[in-house]
């Protein structure tokens, strides 16, 4: 009792701290994520990710999965995007991507295998929304040179010239058209210099350190190639020049290679003042170098613009913005969570699954403001009988339950029930919340589509 007490004090007083708590990378733990793609777009972060299958022993991966934030710690799936099925001429391997706006529209590069050769290519899909529907405009890749072709990174620079680089282990770029679905001149070939990448020893193919992968980024009139360098395991590597197409400069290795992972891959984007590094590598629970995860951390320059090495983190766990409980919020918004997996489908959209009793999800850095809030409402479901439950937690995962809803057994993840109860406490203030899933079942104990709470 005297502990609960204690507790419940504690929690009180916490009220007003902004989410500082614990690891937060990988960002995304209800799948296993590759190759990020940041983008920003009407202030708001987005990350493109390639998506690797679960239990995959190979780069099994069939489509493109787009995720966001507002705050760095919240981040909100919104389910795949795009897959190699979307384009009549590819057959598999849905690799390494990125997307930009330009003009309202929005160009997603992307490789694939190709049907009629069995090569590598990369096309291009256009979307009026960053959520797509994304359609081929081509209907057939958009650069195919002999091999190699995998990993396009694209970047608009201020005079409206965008540029397209490529490749492994050729590094290839192309001066893409301003409808961004075509190119005009040659597909150059990057030299693969000591001076611009760095020497590798005894690999006469791979003379310099560049593997693949490239990022084009802009900063202070300098330009920045970030690339995964080898031999494997990679670490990242960059380069920088003066101009968008070279002569490069080699800098250095920047993320030495670690964990379990032998690939990475670096997306970098300013955002709200700060720069992001974003990569990925084997984290999550069952990771491995083909069950990789995508991390974030901030990435910071020398006076001078170069950058010194720096290790992988725990990731970001300050929030830069409020969530709104008074709104609708998706479940698939999470800080962090275990045992969830995402899911969608065409009456959720997106939405999450816990896979276990006692699964979680968390949200950071909740503004409940002075007014208390008295009720909270979740669109939940179940497949089993009886003894779901959902417990709504303050601040911790043990921390004092401020309501608990009983899940209806709806039948199936098509069908969801929205279930309204009064709290029991009133809650004002910043929070951290907690989304505690209980069942007697061995698997899938419930699905859980969205919230939000009222005064
Ligand atoms: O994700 C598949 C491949 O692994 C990518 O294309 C490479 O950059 C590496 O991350």
């Amino acid at each position: 009792m005297k502990k609960n007490i204690i507790k419940s004090a504690l929690s009180t007083l916490l009220i007003g701290y902004a989410g500082v708590l614990s690891a937060q990378n990988p960002i995304i733990q209800t799948a296993y994520t590759a190759d990020p793609a940041p983008m920003v777009f009407n202030d708001r972060l987005y990350v493109y990710t390639s998506h690797d299958e679960d239990d995959s022993t190979w780069f099994t991966m069939n489509n493109w999965k787009l995720f966001s934030t507002n705050d760095m710690v919240n981040w909100t799936d919104h389910g795949v995007i795009l897959s190699y099925n979307d384009f009549d001429w590819a057959k598999r391997d849905a690799w390494a991507a990125q997307c930009i706006e330009r003009n309202g529209k929005f160009f997603m590069y992307v490789p694939m295998i190709s049907k009629t050769n069995n090569k590598g290519a990369i096309g291009v899909a256009v979307a009026d929304s960053p959520f797509g529907p994304f359609h081929d405009p081509l209907g057939k890749p958009l650069v195919q040179s002999e091999w190699g072709d995998i990993d396009p990174t694209v970047f608009i620079d201020d005079d409206g010239q965008a540029y397209l680089y490529w490749g492994n282990p050729k590094l290839k770029s192309v001066k893409l058209n301003e409808d961004m679905i075509s190119y005009s001149g040659e597909i150059v070939e990057v030299p693969m210099t000591e001076e611009s990448f760095g020497k590798r020893e005894g690999n006469p193919e791979r003379p310099t350190k560049y593997e693949e992968g490239p990022w084009l980024y802009k900063r202070k009139n300098l330009y920045y190639l970030f690339w995964p360098g080898g031999p494997l395991p990679e670490f990242i590597g960059y380069s920088t020049s003066k101009s968008p197409q070279g002569p490069w400069k080699y800098g250095g290795i920047i993320m030495p290679a670690e964990g379990k992972s032998f690939t990475n891959h670096p997306g970098v984007i300013d955002f709200r003042g700060k720069t992001y590094f974003f990569y990925h590598n084997g984290a999550l629970p069952g990771g491995s170098g083909f069950t990789r995860s995508v991390s974030v951390q901030e990435l910071e320059f020398n006076k001078d613009g170069s950058i010194s090495p720096f290790k992988m983190t725990n990731g970001i766990s300050k929030a830069i913005a409020a969530v709104n409980p008074y709104a609708f919020n998706q479940a698939e918004m999470i800080s962090w969570s275990e045992n969830i997996k995402s899911y969608q489908n065409k009456v959720a959209g997106v939405f999450i699954k816990a896979k276990k009793n006692g699964a979680y999800t968390s949200v950071k850095n909740v503004d409940f403001g002075k007014d208390s809030a008295t009720t909270f409402s979740a669109r939940v479901g179940t497949t089993h009988n009886s003894g779901v439950t959902m417990d709504v937690h303050l601040d911790s995962l043990d921390g004092p339950i401020v309501g608990t809803i009983k899940v209806p057994m709806t039948g199936g993840d098509d069908r969801f029930e929205t279930v309204k109860i009064n709290l029991s406490n009133k809650i004002t203030g910043v929070h951290n919340l907690y989304f505690v899933f209980n069942g007697k079942a061995e698997k899938d104990i419930m699905f859980f589509d969205y919230w939000m709470f009222s005064k």
